[in-house]
């Protein structure tokens, strides 16, 4: 229905000032290395790969001590980067190209969701998680900017915001609290926990899996962010919801996730239902690999996510 050409474009986003820890800017190369583009193009799509991050020295931003504004770590190299994968991601929209963004940390979800929300205003976001991402540049406590991509695109508390980020602040649609829900939390900071309550947004945890089953949970996600079942769905994947039994290899890893199936059946029932527009695959970190099984592990699950997303079990 949306894509009838079948063009994507992989948007290799080799991203970490998000984040403190290193290596996980390294991910879309290891994605690519055990055969992303191969995979994709082997279910029928054909494919584009671009870095729009290709002439940015972040190694350089990364090291850069005076990038900070009140408690918010690397604004600079944040927002210019992310502003690059915001016209990356804009335009594969615009060309009627499927956007698969692959991470690099998830601070890049706020141009993944804002291009994709600035293209269908009506569309709806589906945020895979262990954690909610949702904390202001006011409630933050750690200051790593990964924390807080939902915020970004939603314009909350942007009378706060490090004026780094006017250029989102200036952009026309904000992601509104009923056009984006969550599956897989387990790991949200108290103040987040108020704006998910206060916002009202559907938030599914690990406790909401455990009870009704992650078929009922996606029925119930898709429901809050597509009740006419018709709009476009954006779905933003940060592989630690999975239990870091399946992908270890990820900066903030937390016990008691989705297991391997249940992240990926969640995958397969929203590409099954003909909205699916976008992806973002983030949090792949080689570095953090305790072991050669571990590295394996998780990239296999990052690539098994994109095989189900770009329609590997429609039968
Ligand atoms: C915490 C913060 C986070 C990923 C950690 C953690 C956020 N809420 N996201 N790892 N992927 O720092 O704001
Ligand atoms: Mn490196
Ligand atoms: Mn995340
Ligand atoms: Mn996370």
């Amino acid at each position: 229905k949306f894509y009838p050409n079948k063009n994507a474009t992989v948007i290799s986003a080799p991203f970490s000032g998000g984040q403190g820890k290193s290596g996980v800017e390294d991910g879309p190369e290891q994605l690519i290395k055990y055969g992303l583009l191969k995979d994709i193009e082997k279910l029928g799509w054909n494919l584009k790969n671009v870095n729009p991050l290709s002439e940015m020295d972040t190694d350089k931003m990364k090291k850069d001590e005076n990038d900070v504004y009140n408690n918010c770590k690397r604004p600079t190299m944040v927002s210019d980067c992310c502003k690059l994968i915001y016209n990356e991601v804009k335009s594969s929209y615009e060309k009627n190209s499927f956007p698969i963004t692959i991470g690099g940390d998830h601070s890049i979800g706020m141009s993944t969701i804002s291009a994709f929300i600035n293209t269908y205003p009506n569309g709806g976001i589906v945020w895979v998680d262990a954690h909610a991402d949702i904390n202001t540049p006011s409630t933050t406590e750690s200051g790593n900017l990964h924390g807080c991509p939902v915020a970004f695109a939603m314009g909350l508390d942007s009378e706060n915001w490090p004026p780094h980020f006017n250029w989102i602040k200036e952009l026309k649609t904000k992601v509104k609290p009923n056009q984006i829900t969550y599956i897989g939390l387990r790991d949200v900071d108290d103040g987040e926990k108020k704006l998910l309550k206060d916002l009202g947004i559907k938030a599914f945890s690990m406790y909401h899996v455990d009870k009704f089953g992650i078929n009922e949970v996606v029925r119930m996600a898709l429901e809050a962010v597509n009740p006419n079942g018709e709009n476009p769905i954006h779905l933003s994947y940060d592989v630690d919801g999975i239990d870091p039994m399946y992908a270890a290899a990820t900066g903030t890893p937390v016990r008691g996730g989705l297991t391997l199936r249940e992240g990926l059946f969640l995958v397969e029932e929203i590409a099954n239902s003909g909205n699916l527009v976008g992806l973002d695959i983030v949090e792949v970190n080689p570095a953090l690999s305790s072991s050669a099984q571990v590295h394996l592990e998780t990239v296999n699950t990052g690539l098994s996510i994109a095989r189900c997303a770009m329609g590997e079990t429609i039968l």
